[in-house]
């Protein structure tokens, strides 16, 4: 039996016939804490921050949390884990699975560092779901799972950095330059699993017309594409029949995010990974 973790960020919360499990990231007030789990109420908590005048912060999964959805019955555990390059996330589960390890030497663990975050994360679970379906050994899984990320990208479009900049997370030259209305910041995560910046464009439209001239740009050709948004339906639409109208059988699917992804990217945010 094999188990798969991964942490909030991924915006999964449950997979149907898959033994799999969230450990979730923390958002913080001075006043109240969100446990990014099944029970978050992603829209209250967006309407309370946008509400709240204070700073805010966000916290990894601590290694309890890792160690508590590690499964002492299963054969191998996949620990699927957002980019070291912005959280502590990968190194809470590298000290996680030594603790867990010194009592359970039998189970084999895999700590993934994905240097991405959101729907690119999703896709490595997918994947890794596939590569099980076809009895990949756990030792080939290590190297498949990195070749595939070779072939995958995230691009973002956010009409604010706050969030970024407010906990230390890029440089205020970068945050500064964003911030005005209707001005959308549009990037990708960088080899270092930091955030890149592509360009800025005014309005709903450009960004659309230049997310859809990225994609192809990677070298998309139709195959997976998630998109996570912001509680932004319609742009999550629009761009899924742009992709389609030039790729009538791409594999796409687009899905609300939840609170890890929902406080960063806030509302109006979109975050695609796709492979290439
Ligand atoms: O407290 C923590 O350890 C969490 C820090 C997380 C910081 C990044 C969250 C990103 C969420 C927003 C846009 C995508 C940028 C990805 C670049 C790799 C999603």
């Amino acid at each position: 039996m094999y188990k798969i973790v991964a942490d909030s960020s991924c915006d999964i919360m449950k997979i149907e016939n898959v033994c799999f499990e969230s450990v979730p990231l923390t958002i913080s007030t001075d006043e109240r804490d969100f446990s990014d789990d099944a029970n978050l109420d992603c829209h209250n908590m967006l309407d309370y921050l946008a509400n709240y005048n204070g700073r805010s912060y966000t916290a990894c999964p601590s290694c309890k949390h890792w160690i508590n959805a590690f499964d002492e019955n299963a054969d191998e555990i996949y620990v699927v884990s957002m980019t070291s390059g912005l959280s502590g996330t990968y190194n809470s589960a590298l000290t996680a699975t030594d603790i867990f390890q010194e009592s359970h030497p039998d189970v084999k663990i895999l700590c993934i560092d994905t240097l991405t975050t959101g729907p690119e994360m999703r896709l490595v679970i997918e994947k890794i779901i596939e590569l099980k379906e076809k009895g990949t050994k756990f030792e080939s899984m290590e190297f498949k799972i990195k070749e595939y990320l070779k072939h995958t990208c995230l691009l973002f479009s956010l009409s604010s950095l706050h969030n970024f900049v407010q906990n230390g997370r890029i440089s205020r030259v970068l945050g500064a330059s964003v911030g005005l209305l209707g001005i959308r910041i549009l990037g990708k995560a960088s080899p270092e699993g930091t955030l890149s910046p592509i360009a800025k464009c005014r309005g709903n439209k450009k960004m659309v017309t230049e997310m859809i001239a990225e994609i192809q740009k990677a070298g998309y050709q139709g195959g997976k594409l998630r998109l996570g948004h912001v509680e932004n339906e319609v742009i999550a639409e629009k761009i899924k029949n742009a992709v389609t109208a030039l790729f009538p059988h791409a594999d796409i699917a687009a899905y609300p995010t939840k609170g890890l992804c929902s406080y960063y990217a806030e509302r109006g945010g979109i975050l695609i990974g796709f492979e290439f």
